[in-house]
This record gives C-alpha cells, structure tokens and sequence, in this order.
C-alpha cells in the first residue's frame, strides 16, 4: 500500500517538534494521576474514534456570492481520496471519506474503491443530493424531492437514493444519509402534513432497499435554502420519522443545522434515551449554519456533547455512531481546516472521559451545582495536546500536523497536475 504522504517527511518533521513531547506527555500524566482514571484506558477510547471526511469539504466551499478557488485544490472524487489520504496520514484518525451523489459520480465504483484503499481510506456513509438539478435530469427540485407534490419528482428522488444505495455498496459504505431541502418560502406554499406524510411515504420506499447491514441516516435542519418552513424541520420530527421507518432509520446531528443558542447536548442526550442517535455531522457556527471549522466558535459545547456521549458509552447505551465532518471551506485550505477540526473533536472527545461521571452524578444528586460545573470545567481546562501529540507520534503520524502540512508544500506540488477549469463556479464544489 503506497500512503500520500512519504513516511521520512513525516518522521523527520517529528523530530523538529519532539523536544517539548515528553514534557508535555509527563504534565498531562500527572494531571490525570489525580483522577481515577487510568491513561491506558483513555488511549483505548480514543483508538477507535475514526471521523469520515465529506468529499465536498475538500475543495473551496464558496457562497451564494462566490467562490474563491484555492491552487491545487482537487477536481474530482479521485483526488479528494488523495488529499483524505493526507489529512489521515498526518493525524491518523480519519480513515474514511463520505461521498455525495451525484456530484462524486464516476464511471467505475470498484475502481475509485480500489484507489482509496491504496491511500488507507475506506467509504463512510453515502449522502444523496435531490437538493440541486443535474444535466439532463427529467423533473426539477424547484419545489422540492421526496415531499414534491408531484409523484412522478418524488419517484425520480427515490430512485436517485436508490442508485446511491448501489453506488454506496460496490464502495463498502454501510449507511445513506438524507438531507432534503425541501421546505417553503412563503405561507401557504406547502401543506404541512401532506408534505411530512409524502417524506414519509417516499423514505419507506428507500428504506425497503436498504441492505441488512446498513442505516439511514435522517438529518434535520430548522431553515435554509426554504426560508419559512422545512419539512424535516427539527430532532423531534426527524425522530418520528425514524421510529415510523424501523430499526436501520436513525437520526443524525449536524451542529449548525440548529437555531442560535439551542442545547444541542440536550437534544443528543435525548436522542440516545429514545435510542434513535446515528450520527454527527461536526462543524461549528455564530448565526446559523455557518459550517465553519469544528470548535473553532464554541468549542465548550463540543465538550459537552461529548460529555454526554461518554455517560452514554460508560452505560452501553450507544454503539455504532457515525461521526463526521460536514464543513464549507471557503477562505482556508481545507486540508488545514480538517487536520484543525479532527483535532478539535479529539481534544473535545478527550476532555470529556476525564469528567468522573460517578462523582457527577453524585453532586447532581446533593444539588452541588457549583460542585458539578467545576468539574466540568475541570476536565475542559485541562490541556491534553499532550497525550494526543504522543499517540499521532507513536502511530507513526505528525505530532504537529499543520506545520508539517505547511512543509510538505503538498498544494503546491499538486497545482502543477491539477490544471484548474477557470471557469468561476458559484457555490459549493
Ligand atoms: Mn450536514
């Protein structure tokens, strides 16, 4: 297996930054020698978090106002793997890629599956795109997909998840995420429940084709491209969704798909009481969905939704979730924003397993409330870049990522093969 990025630079780019690793490794050690927890235990944890990159997060995003390509950014699914490739090589826990369809279409499955495998990435959850019109494409999703009123646009969406499915099983992939647009700009636009009950109708249909193996991932979203209404407008509804569709259908949690200042770590807490969490899609926002880098705004949040994940893995109450980023890109290199991001959720993920749920619950239960934020804050405040820069060493990857990116000047090279249609494309690659 050949990797993206020559093992020797990244060793040697290591040795520039081991000075301070063993300083940094002891103080985290001695931190969490105070708490009951034993550090083997936290590296066993963190091994198996494994965050899927969405294949559109690795060209430049762009606006409703524009997009500012990037040099050497990617041209095609073949070498977004590649750059997935890079991100993974430098920080190791980002071993898979979620592709969008049709915008990831390509002539041979087998052979891009084959292609990523020699980078060391697999396929994560496939996600449909009915939210936009193709070439030649027969009806258009002006009024909406899977809730049209109009049968014949609603089937065309169906079959579209359907072929996803297809495309999603030659490439290993073990799940369909939906996200529709599909909503109203005006009052009286769209019958509220028709609308629902047509989704409903028309996801039962996907789900009948969903090999045993897979889930369905269902994503809610309050606003945005439908300015008035959304069909799959919040948790609750895409909850009730899922129940109706069965056991495969799950709900997933994209951070900024939320209204300003709601308690997303309660929505998450709830969704795995009612054993309906499937997912993330991580990403960070000020005003709305503003898909900015992972905890670049709120990073406490993060923590807390991690918080809650942890009492729910400690109480075997989740398995299988997956997690990815879903971010636009529109002013950094993604490569940079991914690496940022991944380590971001780490941390976040880290911070929370040294929360003592046991002493938690004990101050929840005495009313401490100050007793109980302290310890949180506890774990938040602690600084554990330096477990997480010993792992990335150990497993052979970059103890300091972007810099080590910045060295390989990987753009760079690759601006003299990807020869840029200067076309100036609006929006979203
Ligand atoms: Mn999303």
């Amino acid at each position: 297996m050949f990797k993206a990025v020559d093992k020797n630079k990244i060793f040697d780019s290591n040795k520039k930054y081991s000075e301070n690793l063993n300083k940094d490794y002891d103080y985290f050690c001695q931190k969490v020698s105070k708490l009951n927890i034993d550090i083997k235990y936290i590296e066993e944890k963190i091994s198996n978090l494994d965050l899927a990159l969405p294949s559109w997060g690795l060209g430049t995003g762009g606006t409703r106002f524009g997009r500012f390509p990037g040099f050497g950014e990617p041209r095609n699914i073949f070498e977004k793997v590649e750059d997935c490739g890079v991100v993974n090589d430098l920080v190791g826990i980002t071993s898979s890629i979620s592709p969008h369809f049709p915008w990831d279409n390509v002539d041979d499955y087998k052979a891009l599956k084959d292609h990523a495998t020699n980078f060391g990435i697999k396929f994560d959850v496939v996600n449909s795109n009915s939210f936009q019109d193709q070439i030649n494409q027969k009806y258009s999703y002006k009024f909406g997909s899977l809730t049209n009123s109009d049968k014949s646009i609603r089937q065309q969406a169906i079959e579209l998840n359907l072929e996803c499915i297809e495309k999603g099983k030659i490439l290993g992939s073990k799940g369909l995420t939906v996200w529709i647009a599909d909503g109203g700009n005006f009052p009286g636009q769209q019958n509220f429940s028709r609308s629902l009950s047509h989704y409903v109708d028309s996801m039962k249909k996907i789900y009948k084709s969903l090999p045993a193996d897979w889930k369905i991932l269902l994503e809610h979203k309050p606003y945005e491209p439908s300015f008035y209404s959304t069909v799959i407008n919040d948790w609750g509804t895409s909850y009730v969704c899922a129940k109706e569709l069965g056991e495969k259908a799950m709900c997933l949690v994209d951070l900024g798909h939320h209204l300003p200042n709601t308690n997303i770590e309660m929505i998450v807490s709830r969704l795995i009481d009612l054993k309906k969490l499937g997912g993330f899609h991580f990403n960070d926002s000020k005003y709305g969905d503003d898909d900015l880098d992972t905890g670049s705004i709120n990073p406490y949040e993060l923590f807390l939704i991690f918080n809650e994940l942890v009492d729910a893995f400690h109480q075997k109450k989740i398995s299988n979730i997956s997690y990815m980023i879903d971010q636009s890109h529109n002013v950094t290199d993604p490569i940079e924003s991914l690496i940022q991001s991944s380590n971001e959720i780490i941390t976040a993920y880290v911070k929370s397993i040294l929360v003592d749920q046991k002493i938690l619950a004990e101050l929840q239960k005495k009313n401490d409330i100050i007793g109980a934020n302290l310890l949180l804050k506890e774990a938040f405040n602690t600084d554990v870049s330096g477990l997480i820069k010993k792992i990335r060493y150990e497993n052979n990857n970059a103890i300091e990522p972007i810099y080590t990116y910045r060295e390989l000047n990987y753009k760079k090279e690759k601006s003299k093969i990807r020869i840029q249609d200067k076309k100036n494309k609006p929006g979203i690659v």
